[in-house]
């Protein structure tokens, strides 16, 4: 049976929810009363967000809106992350008892929700650690294998800032050897975006952070990681990038020269800059079909890289297989009420209209490269 598989899709458990419901200072969830006297209930989350906030309701929290919601797409099943800012913003011993909680809550949200049959369940997990400053490696290294053993959970969703020094930070030496080694996805997703100084004074709503500072964040974030050497140190680490891996795909030449023609980095990796993308895993969170089959090429050409002297024609339907449906949910909702939301419409749209991609590559996309990716079925 052809499944159609959301790998990029969030949850605020109920007791994350408690904790943002508790706090005075960002991020929070407040409730406002309307002038005609109802309750609205608003998420503050980003940096400099506009003091309002955003509506926040049970889609953000409720299994049953999330499988109303995939009923409603034709989503058979959902890998379901935490969403930002995670436990960014707590003290260490307070991110390591809440991970393992919500770990735990997780997994109850996964387990106890409907099955397809008695071994596909509708829903899994992607994990939390307690990346904070401060955290003993211990503790980092006790939470994978917490994770690892609960049956649902098949990744963790990580910021960009490790332990506090980004993802680059040898630091997390431990973190990668025991991601590599337990087997489970890493989703690298974006939270900060850059400087807001970028965006001018003008008032531009949510745009600019969203459209162009998450996926720089995510550009930035995984290109340190390349740069310190992460993918030759632990080459099995299976990274999959929020947002088709931002600018990276675009800059991915460039970022090869600047490397060869620097005389402190030039003889640091042991590839081309351009070889470490095909070992990367990518969503499909694009929204158009141009972008999907330009990051696919990107993918598929990272084998000229193999060796030195190697050439050959791209196939675009080698990059596809690196490639995983996903909607953003409950993100991006519509600004009026519709049935099917057009984010998630365009982003299949996309996926079927890519030129080049056959009718298997685009399947990949939809759901068998997340099944064979995250091992859905398989206990
Ligand atoms: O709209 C947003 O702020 C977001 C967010 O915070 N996180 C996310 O994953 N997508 C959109």
């Amino acid at each position: 049976m052809a499944l159609l598989v959301d790998i990029h899709t969030h949850v605020y458990l109920p007791r994350y929810v408690s904790l943002l419901r508790a706090r005075h200072t960002v991020p929070r969830i407040f409730t406002s009363v309307t002038r005609d006297g109802k309750q609205d209930d608003r998420l503050l989350i980003l940096d400099h967000e506009p003091s309002g906030g955003r509506p926040v309701g049970a889609q953000y929290w409720d299994r049953d809106e999330k499988i109303n919601f995939m009923n409603r797409h034709g989503i058979n099943v959902s890998v379901v992350s935490s969403a930002n800012p995670w436990l960014d913003f707590l003290s260490a011993p307070e991110a390591k008892t809440l991970a393992s909680e919500l770990n735990e809550d997780l997994e109850q949200y996964c387990s106890e929700g409907p099955s397809l049959s008695p071994t596909l369940q509708r829903l899994y997990g992607f994990g939390l650690l307690p990346l904070v400053p401060g955290i003993s490696t211990s503790a980092l290294v006790d939470s994978i294998e917490q994770i690892s053993k609960l049956l649902h959970l098949r990744g963790i969703i990580l910021g960009s800032r490790g332990v506090g020094k980004g993802l680059d930070d040898e630091a997390l030496d431990p973190v990668w050897a025991a991601l590599e080694k337990t087997g489970l996805v890493a989703f690298i997703h974006p939270h900060y975006g850059v400087d807001e100084k970028a965006w001018g004074e003008k008032s531009n709503g949510h745009v600019l952070p969203l459209a162009l500072g998450f996926p720089f964040e995510t550009t930035i974030a995984t290109t340190r990681l390349i740069l310190a050497g992460v993918l030759d140190r632990f080459p099995s680490l299976r990274l999959l990038l929020a947002h088709s891996g931002g600018a990276l795909p675009q800059l991915s030449s460039r970022l090869a020269s600047c490397i060869e023609h620097d005389p402190v980095v030039a003889s640091r990796l042991q590839h081309d800059a351009r070889w470490y993308l095909g070992k990367l895993y990518f969503d499909a969170v694009a929204y158009g079909p141009e972008e999907l089959g330009f990051v696919s090429d990107v993918i598929s050409r990272s084998a000229r890289f193999e060796s030195k002297d190697s050439v050959g024609v791209v196939d675009r339907g080698i990059g596809s297989k690196r490639m995983l449906f996903g909607t953003d949910h409950p993100f991006f909702p519509p600004l009026q009420p519709t049935d099917k939301w057009k984010s998630v419409v365009e982003n299949l749209q996309a996926i079927d209209s890519v030129s080049g991609w056959g009718t298997e590559d685009k399947q990949g996309v939809r759901g068998d490269n997340a099944i064979s990716l995250f091992q859905l079925g398989q206990k």
